[in-house]
């Protein structure tokens, strides 16, 4: 990896000549990109390959070793994909051109375009991209961190790379009784998966016949199954179909894992709770924008989130900033489809910038969700801003296609290692044109 500090403003190093002196390191960069995920990594590669030649670019700040493709967590937790195919290091993903701190940012301080980190050094920037996703609030649920690590207590969550593994074992052991999902009362990133994982599951059951003793009960605090109204026609139409029960405004509030008992309230009527039996409980925990962002007033709006601009992806006050992907104010679905059409606006919107031209790409909100209703079937949901259908294939998406079950398992994690993560891969935006000239000119 090429060093690209700046040595000049390397005003104290640490040297272990004098351990008794606290020596931290100044960094200075072109483009600095917090977060090391999706988000992160795409705008990293895409910007390293314009400013290669620049002494100082771009440096990317991530404290985890490890990377994450996380869509394909539902098809580990039903048993279909391999969790090793997940994870790559998270030095082999980072492009190679960029210098990576393996570190954590503990402030911002955008008034001087600079961060402070937790080894205590300090990087200054002229343009700040954040990529630090959603947090998982494991402890915000009383009763689910003890659940999930007393392997007899049959609770689960695909959401986190240190439970997923664990789920589908927990699936096969059920022969009876109810198998409960959850989504809770605040943002999710991917919020199609907590009833994907109900739909692989029942599947599992129904092909080893015991099925007929399961109740498969999916409780969600929202007031909808799915946001889009052509998709959740389909879906309810699933659930009816195989008798999985909906319960809409039904918040999972605590996990009793000793008499394997959850307890749910009505968001309707909040002080209305009933307690109901499991025998699975998969959770989907609560989450939100991380700490770091939500104490800082300037940067986040009320209730956390990176105040950006929902087409230019510009921060509201500080033009020198942006936002991509989970940890934003952008009212998208946060999936990774949003991240890859994001980064086509974010890259040209910062190369106008730094250019002094007009920003003339605007994000509209797409985003994709590729419902899995069981191995070999899958409703490719894609959508606006405005909840309205954007599809790409010139076929009707609404139904359960095997074509779209083999692209989300095969094609897009693909796409995601060898397209995407190099800056390469927009999203399907340029295909939905093809088929849509083509079939302008076919009528
Ligand atoms: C997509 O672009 C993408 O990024 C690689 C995904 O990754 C998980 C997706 O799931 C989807 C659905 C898209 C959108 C792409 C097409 C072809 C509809």
């Amino acid at each position: 990896m090429h060093s690209v500090v700046n040595s000049n403003l390397l005003s104290i190093s640490r040297n272990t000549s004098f351990p008794n002196v606290i020596r931290y390191a100044h960094h200075s960069c072109k483009i600095l990109v917090i977060g090391g995920g999706t988000g992160g990594c795409t705008m990293a590669a895409k910007l390293s390959k314009t400013f290669h030649k620049s002494p100082n670019h771009v440096i990317i700040i991530e404290p985890s070793k490890d990377h994450y493709y996380q869509p394909l967590f539902t098809l580990i937790g039903g048993g279909i994909s391999k969790f090793d195919t997940s994870k790559k290091l998270m030095k082999d993903v980072l492009p190679k051109n960029t210098q990576w701190l393996k570190d954590k940012v503990v402030s911002f301080e955008p008034e001087e375009n600079k961060v402070k980190t937790e080894n205590g050094d300090t990087v200054q920037y002229d343009v700040m991209i954040v990529a630090i996703g959603l947090e998982l609030h494991w402890n915000k649920l009383p009763g689910l961190i003890e659940s999930l690590q007393n392997p007899e207590a049959q609770v689960c969550s695909i959401y986190g790379p240190n439970t997923v593994a664990n789920v589908f074992d927990k699936i096969k052991k059920t022969e009876e009784g109810n198998a409960l999902f959850t989504f809770p009362n605040t943002p999710v990133k991917c919020p199609g998966a907590p009833q994907k994982i109900a739909y692989i599951s029942e599947h599992y059951w129904t092909t080893n016949k015991t099925r007929n003793n399961i109740n498969v009960v999916y409780n969600t605090s929202l007031p909808v199954i799915f946001g889009v109204k052509e998709y959740a026609n389909s879906l309810l139409q699933v659930c009816n179909n195989r008798n999985i029960q909906v319960n809409l405004h039904t918040n999972l509030i605590a996990i009793n894992p000793d008499k394997k008992e959850a307890v749910f309230q009505n968001l309707e009527k909040p002080e209305n709770k009933h307690i109901a039996k499991y025998s699975l409980l998969h959770v989907t925990p609560p989450m939100g924008p991380p700490d770091i962002l939500k104490k800082h007033e300037t940067l986040s709006n009320e209730v956390g989130f990176l105040d950006i601009h929902p087409q230019t992806l510009q921060h509201n006050k500080f033009k020198n900033i942006y936002g991509i992907g989970d940890c934003t104010s952008t009212p998208n679905s946060k999936t990774m489809a949003a991240i890859a059409s994001q980064s086509k606006v974010l890259y040209e919107n910062i190369m106008a910038n730094l250019s002094g031209r007009e920003m003339k790409m605007f994000y509209n909100g797409y985003s994709s969700c590729p419902l899995v209703t069981a191995p070999g079937k899958c409703i490719l949901a894609e959508f606006d801003y405005t909840f309205t259908p954007q599809e790409t294939f010139p076929i009707n998406q609404k139904r359960e296609l095997l074509l779209m079950y083999l692209l989300k398992k095969h094609l897009f994690p693909f796409i995601y290692w060898n397209l995407m993560l190099k800056g390469l891969w927009n999203g399907p935006e340029k295909f939905r044109k093809i088929f849509t000239f083509i079939k302008s000119k076919n009528c």
